[in-house]
């Protein structure tokens, strides 16, 4: 990879650092651009112009293209190593343990740890607060089916590491931080386990 590559980012989100571990896996140099998703600052007229009229980030900056949607900028980095699959069957199972990841667990587990953990209970409005046990419910769904799925499995396409170990990982390592009892769920703590063993670069995505 020749061209400049920009993460657009806030460094606790678990969406930005699964980016920054697929870089570190296939090493590649990230730059790095903070924002205060706090302060509002991805939702800015000049950010919605330029970076992401989504207002949201990640967002990886190639040259001078950007893609937002963190599993789109993973895939951009791990394209071509040995986190994507040969085998057709094996990526299209990848892409949906991908699409998992971002329907049924990061809304839940994700969005839990961004209120209780970054925003606070007391400073939650009252539509949030009558999300939380659905969320709450949903998330603990989703890491029963990734559990009954690490039951005999070490990882979850094939027999190697995948994207799809990176990007669920992201968000399950913290769950703690949204509350979830980990401990309900062996495989997936054993999983991780594996993970933190395997992946050599996980300081420099810190
Ligand atoms: N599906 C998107 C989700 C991105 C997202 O929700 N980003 C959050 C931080 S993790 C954000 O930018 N929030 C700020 C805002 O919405 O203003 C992805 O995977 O990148």
């Amino acid at each position: 990879m020749t061209e400049r590559l920009v993460l657009h980012e806030y460094a606790a989100s678990g969406n930005c650092y699964k980016v920054r571990l697929t870089a570190a896996h296939v090493g590649a140099p990230l730059e790095r651009r903070d924002y205060d998703i706090v302060k509002g600052e991805t939702r800015t007229p000049e950010f919605l112009a330029n970076v992401n009229a989504n207002g949201r980030i990640p967002v990886l900056q190639i040259g001078d293209r950007f893609i937002p949607e963190s599993n789109a900028a993973c895939f951009y980095l791990a394209d071509g190593s040995d986190l994507i699959p040969k085998d057709r069957f094996d990526r299209a199972d990848m892409l949906r343990w991908l699409f998992f990841e971002q329907y049924s667990h990061e809304p839940n587990i994700a969005t839990l740890r961004f209120w209780l953990h970054y925003v606070g209970l007391d400073q939650l409005n009252d539509a949030q607060r009558l999300q939380m046990p659905l969320k709450r419910k949903a998330g603990n769904e989703a890491l029963h089916v990734m559990d009954d799925h690490l039951r005999d499995r070490r990882w979850f396409v094939g027999e190697g590491m995948t994207l799809a170990d990176i990007c669920l990982f992201a968000y399950t390592h913290v769950a703690d931080e949204a509350d979830f009892d980990l401990e309900l769920y062996p495989s997936v703590i054993k999983w991780m386990e594996r993970i933190m063993l395997h992946e050599k670069h996980m300081e420099l995505a810190a």
